[in-house]
């Protein structure tokens, strides 16, 4: 039906042809305990079996199929069997003598354990006796909502913010149900639900109680909710004169307001803030450090277990330093100056969110202060909600650099999952694409950025191809000759995204403000970190930033082993080749061809892969629904002529520079 992409990846479509395990399994369930979490571990259950074979699920004891229980609630003879070490969120799935059994340490762990089988059954993956033991590697998975009060999402693609607060608290939408269901079937624990362009309003009783309303909804899916704090919400809401940290006053104002909070939410997860970037205020109005203001928030919420997520985002025009070093030379001081409930939250590369980025210098350089991830998942500089990017490869790629700070095998997954520098708290946050349109995406593809994004979340070492191949077969189906080909699609599209906008480490030539479309001849705006001109640096000379030790040296924030290989132009990868170097048009590149000859080529290549995908697409029409074939269809010839759209403008552009002629293979600007 048109609604089909409402149901993301809990699609629950019949299985046919099902083997004797299958078919077995939901039959005949013996669920120990009761609660709110187990209710829902039924409906699951149900809603499974109902799609999958038409039938319910009939619970009993006697000779069941499928045993869900805690380690200390089911026999002792199968008790022995669950792994050790699961943890608070961890679960064991298993067969034993014809029955399967899924147990864990808490009714949490046995939701995620029942959607993984669930999961399971869908794909036709059976379980053998040794089982899934499955435990999470980072402690806080949280999405970041960027939705405004009014109901706008800023850089949200997909329609409008889900969150209605006209009617909450008093009504729950179905939607925020499912949203829940659709969380915890990847594993996401927590839920930022205000832009960090925050409104300070949100603090106050009447939103409070709304946000509230979210939080018991979330609750029993393992759900905590998390609110954007205002650094100058004591001015706003609370009438003080001044918002600076070291002011007793707004200590207080602070510290009575998250007991408030927690009067409303008891289990609040805590703050999450953007301070002193882009014109929100901060303690910098204050000439107080980055540590000052993180440290007063936490400070507050400490008493009450709350913790405290400090945006690295901190850039100024007024600091003449390249935009790339800012935050490093801004934190990297303050390193082991937070306060056990502050995690900083680093955004995966130093720029913002370009399609392609190397890993951001902070990430190795704060071993005495717990660093989490911020990925985007909305497409803000990826060609908003038309264009299809599978983001699993990008976030992939940044986790799997090594950033060399503690010898070779220093990867940023390590990092993330706090092994590197035995970190107390970890996290990885994902800046929402969802929204109110009947897919929730906008791209019925970007439904898999969602997923692969809990799925890094739980386990940083994930490997895109296996989260690509889950999710079409729980999406859409598990034959193979759909499998292979979308696979294969997905797994190429961001770079092809790159190919068509920023190959060869150019980047943010994205047109002003909205960074929808070419614009590499930005200029203007008010300031040269917000202008194209300022990254790409292109004359008659050539083009790239140089951040080596000739031009800003940004380079030097990363470690010897990185300055080295990143700095010298025979080892240099040459993705990142003009982030990192300036060079002339007739550098000559590893393929034997001229530079400007190389860019051409690889927009021209884009071009070429976009038009592909329809192809493929259009191969497949039979194993897709109408609704999503003809939806997906649409917006891949958007981004074919926009590919053409972005290779013209550019090429056009730099070719002013260059002076030289495409190079035979690329077609000309129309
Ligand atoms: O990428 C930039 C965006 C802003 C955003 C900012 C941030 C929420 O253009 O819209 O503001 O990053 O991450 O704070």
């Amino acid at each position: 039906t048109a609604n089909d992409g409402y149901k993301l990846w809990l699609q629950y479509y019949p299985i046919e042809s099902a083997q004797n395990w299958q078919k077995n399994v939901l039959s005949k369930v013996n669920i120990y305990g009761e609660g709110e979490t187990i209710k829902i571990i039924k409906n699951e259950l149900e809603l499974a079996s109902s799609g999958f074979f038409n039938t319910s699920p009939r619970y009993t004891d006697l000779s069941s199929s499928l045993i869900i229980g805690l380690k200390n609630e089911i026999p002792s003879n199968l008790a022995t069997r669950v792994a050790d070490g699961l943890g608070e969120e961890g679960y064991h799935i298993f067969s034993s003598e014809g029955q399967i059994i899924v147990s864990a340490n808490s009714s949490k762990g046995l939701l995620y354990g029942t959607f993984r089988l669930l999961q399971q059954v869908q794909m036709q993956e059976a379980i053998d006796e040794e089982g899934i033991v499955e435990i999470p590697q980072v402690k806080h998975r949280i999405l970041n909502h960027w939705d405004n009060l009014n109901r706008t999402v800023e850089r949200g693609y997909s329609g409008f913010s889900i969150w209605n607060w006209h009617r909450l608290p008093r009504h729950i939408d179905q939607q925020y149900i499912d949203y829940a269901r659709a969380n915890a079937s990847i594993g996401i624990n927590g839920t930022s639900i205000t832009n960090v362009n925050a409104n300070a309003l949100v603090l106050t009783p009447y939103y409070l109680e709304k946000a509230a309303a979210l939080a018991d909804a979330f609750r029993p899916y393992g759900i905590k909710v998390y609110l954007t704090a205002r650094f100058s919400s004591p001015m706003e809401i609370g009438g003080l004169e001044t918002a600076d940290p070291v002011n007793p006053e707004v200590q207080q104002w602070w510290k009575e307001k998250a007991e408030e909070i927690y009067e409303y939410i008891p289990d609040f997860g805590g703050f999450v803030v953007k301070a002193d970037s882009e014109g929100q205020p901060g303690p910098h109005n204050y000439g107080r450090t980055q540590a000052e203001g993180a440290n007063m928030l936490a400070d507050a919420l400490q008493p009450f277990g709350g913790i405290v997520m400090w945006r690295a985002f901190v850039y100024s025009e007024h600091t003449p330093d390249d935009r790339h070093k800012q935050a490093f030379n801004e934190f990297v001081p303050l390193d082991g100056t937070f306060r056990d409930n502050v995690i900083v939250q680093v955004k995966n590369g130093a720029i913002d969110f370009q399609p392609r980025e190397p890993f951001h210098p902070l990430f190795g350089a704060m071993p005495k202060t717990p660093l989490m991830m911020e990925f985007q998942i909305t497409q803000e500089y990826l060609g908003h909600d038309t264009h299809l990017a599978f983001l699993a490869p990008m976030y992939e790629e940044v986790l799997k650099e090594d950033t060399f700070v503690n010898g070779k095998g220093s990867e940023v997954a390590k990092v993330i999952d706090g092994s590197l520098h035995d970190y107390p708290i970890t996290g990885m946050a994902g800046v929402a694409n969802i929204g109110t349109d009947r897919n929730w995406t906008g791209h019925h593809f970007h439904q898999a950025n969602w997923y692969a994004f809990g799925k890094l979340a739980w386990n940083p070492w994930e490997k895109s191809e296996k989260i690509a191949d889950d999710w079409i077969k729980l999406t859409y189906s598990t034959d193979p000759d759909f499998v292979a080909p979308i696979k294969k699609m997905m797994l190429q599209s961001h770079e092809m995204v790159v190919n068509y906008m920023t190959p060869l480490g150019i980047h943010h030539i994205m047109a002003r403000s909205h960074h929808y479309g070419p614009g590499p001849w930005v200029t203007g705006g008010g300031r040269a970190d917000w202008t194209s001109t300022y990254y790409h640096n292109a004359s008659e000379q050539g083009m790239g930033f140089d951040r080596t030790a000739n031009g800003s040296n940004a380079l030097e924030q990363y470690a010897q082993e990185l300055q080295e290989n990143w700095g010298n132009l025979e080892t240099v990868p040459e993705k990142f080749l003009l982030w990192f170097h300036h060079l002339p048009w007739d550098y000559k590149m590893k393929s034997g061809n001229i530079l400007w000859d190389e860019i051409a080529f690889h927009y021209q290549k884009g071009v070429e892969e976009a038009r592909e995908n329809i192809n493929t697409w259009n191969n497949l029409s039979a194993y897709v629904d109408r609704y999503r074939y003809e939806h997906v269809l649409s917006f891949l010839k958007i981004q074919a002529e926009e590919a053409e759209w972005w290779r013209d403008a550019v090429l056009l552009y730099f070719g002013q520079f260059s002076n030289l002629p495409l190079p035979e293979g690329v077609e000309p600007p129309k």
